[in-house]
């Protein structure tokens, strides 16, 4: 019989062999015709399924709101002062997408480790909170810069509303907040952030939509699928920030010495 030859990769999420690409076995003309969205081409690249329209529309605000965050933030930073080098776009573009890490905007995968092994152990936000203080890890998912337990983060409230409104059901979305509460009562900048708010939701995302296998949903949740939201999102916000830096013909940036303290 036939004796195939060895291939040296193993793919199985999109096939551009034929009359058209297909993603996740569907073809790019059924994408066009029925409708699809970008939350939908996710769903078929990223999960390899087609999810309810619930869960792609969730997909689709998590990019909306997290495209991005104002110039003052770690990645815009990066990427106005990479522009104003001279940079390309590229360049520019990975400078401020380095700076997606465990303090911003990378912590959606933590966030949702952390909250499904506290919750699935039935520990108390009082034991979880504490425990990881013993740790010394920070509760991924808590705190922000600016925003306050008196000035919410107004992307959290609109993340909680459409699955208070949508989703079967937000058990971990309602223990992160429980979380926040007790956060909150230590200090007010310990605020559910919009990494915890996904991060929590998503989980509940993969757990009430009934798409997913509990062994699924450990693989996920253990590669660490969720961050890659934040990646993609805000690398539309610097995207813009290069053209912007760009078509204003901003200079070389130079950080004002007197905003440096000198010591020895
Ligand atoms: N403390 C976010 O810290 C930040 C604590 C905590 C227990 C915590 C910090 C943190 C976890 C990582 C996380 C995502 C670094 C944030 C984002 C996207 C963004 C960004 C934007 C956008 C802020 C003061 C005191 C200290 C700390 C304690 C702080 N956080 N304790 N658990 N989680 N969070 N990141 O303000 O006793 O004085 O030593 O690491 O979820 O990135 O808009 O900017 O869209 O672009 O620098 O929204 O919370 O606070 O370091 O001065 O700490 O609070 O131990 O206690 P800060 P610090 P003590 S969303």
């Amino acid at each position: 019989g036939k004796v195939r030859a060895p291939t040296h990769i193993i793919s199985t999420i999109s096939d551009d062999r034929g009359e058209e690409p297909c993603y996740g076995g569907v073809p790019m003309s059924s994408i066009v015709e029925q409708g699809y969205g970008v939350g939908d081409v996710i769903s078929l690249l990223w999960f390899k399924r087609s999810l309810p329209r619930y869960c792609t529309q969730f997909i689709e605000i998590c990019i909306m709101l997290c495209a991005d965050h104002g110039p003052c933030v770690s990645g815009a930073h990066n990427t106005i002062v990479t522009a104003r080098a001279g940079k390309d776009l590229v360049s520019s573009l990975v400078s401020g997408l380095l700076t997606i890490g465990p303090r911003f905007g990378g912590a959606i995968d933590d966030a949702a480790r952390y909250f499904k092994d506290a919750y699935d152990r039935g520990l108390s936000p009082y034991e979880f909170v504490e425990s990881m203080k013993k740790k010394g890890i920070r509760v991924p998912g808590i705190g922000h810069r600016i925003k306050r337990g008196d000035n919410r983060d107004k992307r959290v409230e609109l993340l909680q509303k459409f699955a208070r409104t949508h989703f079967p059901a937000v058990k971990y979305m309602e223990y992160a907040v429980q979380v926040e509460t007790y956060t909150l009562s230590k200090s007010n900048n310990l605020v559910l952030n919009v990494d915890g708010a996904i991060g929590s939701l998503f989980l509940d995302l993969l757990a009430g939509s009934g798409m997913f296998t509990k062994q699924e949903i450990d693989e996920i949740i253990e590669i660490g699928y969720l961050n890659g939201l934040f990646v993609l999102a805000r690398s539309i916000g610097l995207i813009g920030h290069t053209f912007d830096q760009k078509r204003l013909k901003q200079p070389l940036y130079r950080h004002p010495w007197e905003d440096v303290l000198y010591t020895k």
